[in-house]
């Protein structure tokens, strides 16, 4: 099978990439033949936001399926003041990336959405069956509404053509490959670059908000394996969750903590009280995921944290917008 990764540079897309490369390398020993290629994909080699390009780069690439990753993201921060360009990117690529799919005959597509999209007053733990049950929270609408359709664009091409097409629903991801932007990136990444600037400039670690937020985090590279895996055994319309446990959430405050330790800078975390705190929590329910696939192991936030701190401090500053 020849697969294509859109967003194939970014954070889970580099994850998916170290995975493939690492199973690629162990079939090379036993001599055995992997039968899938995977073709990864960024801005740079096609501008999914365009329906012409995307068509002719497809069109080129023959896959046999797609996993698709590519969206214009970022932080809480960037979500609130560009929520019309998280809006009309997103609702480009996705249209785009389903309309070609379906136009070459590309039968299987797997679309990521985020547990951000789920409506914001809702009881908890959230499941899979209630993605349209309300608005979302007001921070990232623009994002979440264009999600949403990706969801039911998909569904409807299930239905209606019976291609398979489904999405999948991640946590918070963070981990190596990230996006450090101090403005516009998620949490973790912002706070590792922080904490390295603080110590390095003798400074206070500032943290927005209040640290009480609460979210489930899961690591890029235990998100690429599931990712692979649903790919290949997942054919349900409804979308499937990919999280931790409920007893894994952690507070924005001990990823903070978290942070800071594996720096030696835990003396001198502020927490700024006059900067959003976003969507309070959006605790997800990982029972479906852990009765299709009991075998599912998560990375420690710790050990994940460790590993993520490490790499930002032995990667190039232009790799990682120092
Ligand atoms: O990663 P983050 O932006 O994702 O985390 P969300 C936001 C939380 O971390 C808030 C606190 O409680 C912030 O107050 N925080 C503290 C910071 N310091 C910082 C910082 O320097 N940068 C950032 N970004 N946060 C996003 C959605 O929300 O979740 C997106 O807006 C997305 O749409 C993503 O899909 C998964 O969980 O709040």
């Amino acid at each position: 099978m020849k697969i294509l990764i859109t967003g194939g540079s970014g954070l889970v897309g580099s994850a998916i990439k170290e995975i493939v490369h690492f199973e690629n390398e162990d079939y090379k020993k036993k001599s055995l033949k992997n039968e899938n290629e995977y073709v990864f994909i960024s801005s740079k080699d096609c501008n999914l936001t365009d329906i012409d390009i995307t068509r002719d780069y497809f069109s080129k690439c023959k896959p046999d399926a797609v996993i698709h990753l590519a969206a214009y993201v970022g932080g809480l921060f960037r979500n609130m003041s560009e929520k019309i360009k998280m809006y009309e990117i997103n609702t480009q690529i996705n249209y785009n990336v389903l309309k070609v799919c379906d136009e070459l005959n590309i039968n299987r597509v797997l679309s990521c959405l985020s547990t951000c999209i789920f409506p914001d007053k809702t009881t908890y733990p959230i499941d899979e069956t209630m993605l349209h049950n309300g608005p979302p929270h007001f921070s990232n609408d623009g994002y979440a509404y264009s999600k949403r359709m990706l969801e039911v664009h998909s569904r409807m091409y299930y239905e209606n053509k019976n291609r398979l097409y489904n999405c999948i629903i991640p946590t918070n991801i963070y981990g190596k490959y990230d996006n450090f932007d101090l403005e516009d990136a998620h949490v973790i990444p912002a706070l590792v670059h922080k904490c390295y600037l603080a110590k390095k400039n003798d400074e206070d670690f500032v943290v927005k908000g209040s640290g009480k937020p609460l979210r489930q985090f899961i690591y890029n590279l235990d998100l690429a394996k599931l990712i692979l895996k649903v790919l290949f055994n997942y054919n349900d319309k409804e979308p499937i969750i990919l999280s931790v446990s409920e007893e894994d959430e952690v507070s924005i405050g001990d990823v903070a903590r978290t942070i800071a330790k594996w720096f030696k800078y835990e003396e001198r975390i502020k927490f700024d009280c006059d900067s959003a705190d976003g969507q309070f929590k959006k605790t997800a329910d990982n029972k479906k995921l852990m009765t299709l696939f009991p075998d599912t192991e998560f990375t420690s936030i710790d050990k994940g944290i460790a590993t993520t701190v490490e790499w930002f401090n032995i990667t190039p500053d232009y790799l990682i917008r120092k």
